[in-house]
């Protein structure tokens, strides 16, 4: 299969090394390493199942780089390349699309933090991806996924899939659904204010969890998994980042009794994110983001439920109940945000009023 892609992105006999790379759980990722040569790049399959519409995520790639590689800048994102052809987007004989990114030599992504640098650091690099995009006019832009964080439409997916209980796996979890199913009507804060238009539509990235950032040495430098950059709130960005880059464990954690909110992660990265764009800030904006971390991990944790009942067509899984146990590291995670809510919102607004946002 990858031979015939090779052929449309390289000379003929040059001698190609592959190997399966990294842990996203959408894509078919490949480290494409040249031999005898110093030139690597990223192979990607894209999950047409999950993006109908591949070459609008290419598009949207070449226009971020068009506006993030002018100019000096402290982040970057990782280079698209053409085919033999031309092409941004290569389609194989089976109708299956790929694209060649550049890969970042000497990076590394992590999939939990371990020291403050690396929340502050994460913070920094989400708030300057989101910074850099706000010169964006939404509008010209094609969401990826539709819906891709509306929560009404995530519990209709749940609800749908509780109703087929296609994989017959509902009789064992209803204590994991009685909790979410508790929440629901706490969770529309947001969804309330996006409705009323009170929050404003950006550019933002929409999946910002934090394996999707490169780090090399100890700066984190490249933002990567730009599929779903589009139309979206700051707070899908800041909730889904601190969801990953607060949790004490990995999303897939077997002792639940390890899973909490660390919160000196929570206010490295809030004040590296929120100093980064305190100049873009909506008095809106500014007096809700406390309410993102938790619906965003409420989001994600019907979305693996739900995937775990209709029996795991969405995301990739490496056991049985791989999506039943990330939906429950979320659980227990919305439990330890619950405690800390009050908290959060003092070191958020003493970050606010500390960096003179207007
Ligand atoms: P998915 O949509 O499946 O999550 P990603 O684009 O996030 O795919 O890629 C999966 C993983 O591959 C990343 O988490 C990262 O570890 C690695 N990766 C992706 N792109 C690059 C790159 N350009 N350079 C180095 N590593 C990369
Ligand atoms: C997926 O592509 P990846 O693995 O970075 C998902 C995110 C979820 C995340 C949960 C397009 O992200 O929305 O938060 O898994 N991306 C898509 O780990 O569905
Ligand atoms: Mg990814």
């Amino acid at each position: 299969m990858l031979e015939s892609i090779f052929k449309k992105y390289f000379v003929e006999n040059t001698e190609i090394a592959t190997i399966p790379f990294g842990n996203g759980h959408i894509n078919d990722t490949y480290l494409v390493d040249i031999v005898g040569k110093k030139e690597k790049y990223i192979l990607q399959k894209i999950n047409t199942n999950v993006f109908p519409d591949p070459d609008g995520i290419v598009l949207t790639h070449r226009r971020l780089q068009e506006l993030i590689f002018e100019g000096e800048r402290p982040y970057s994102i990782a280079r698209i390349y053409p085919n033999l052809n031309g092409e941004y987007l290569t389609r194989d004989e089976a109708g299956r699309c790929w694209r060649m990114t550049a890969y970042i030599d000497g990076s590394f992504s992590i999939d939990t933090v371990k020291t403050e640098w690396q929340a502050f650091e994460t913070g920094a690099a989400f708030g300057w991806f989101a910074k850099t995009c706000s010169v964006f006019n939404p509008a010209d832009f094609r969401e990826a996924i539709k819906n891709f964080h509306n929560l009404s439409f995530r519990l209709g997916q749940l609800y749908q899939a509780i109703a087929d209980d296609s994989a017959k796996r509902l009789h064992s979890i209803p204590e994991v659904i009685a909790f979410y199913a508790e929440r629901e009507n706490r969770m529309k804060q947001i969804q309330d204010l996006v409705d009323q238009g009170k929050i404003p539509t950006r550019i933002v990235h929409n999946d910002t969890k934090i394996n999707n950032l490169l780090f090399v040495g100890n700066k984190a430098k490249v933002i990567i998994d730009l599929d779903t950059v589009g139309p979206g709130i700051l707070y899908y960005d800041y909730g889904d980042a601190l969801r990953t880059s607060a949790c004490t464990t990995k999303e897939d954690e077997q002792d639940l009794t390890k899973v909490d909110f660390n919160m000196v992660a929570f206010e490295q990265f809030s004040k590296a994110y929120l100093q980064q764009l305190s100049n873009i800030l909506t008095k809106e904006e500014k007096d809700n983001f406390h309410l993102a971390p938790i619906l965003l991990t409420y989001i994600m944790g019907i979305r693996f439920l739900a995937d775990y009942l209709n029996g795991d067509t969405y995301y990739k899984t490496k056991y049985p109940d791989h999506n039943l146990v990330r939906s429950m590291v979320q659980m227990q995670l919305i439990r330890a945000i619950e405690r800390r809510e009050n908290e959060m919102i003092q070191i958020i607004q003493s970050i606010l009023s500390n960096s003179h946002c207007n």
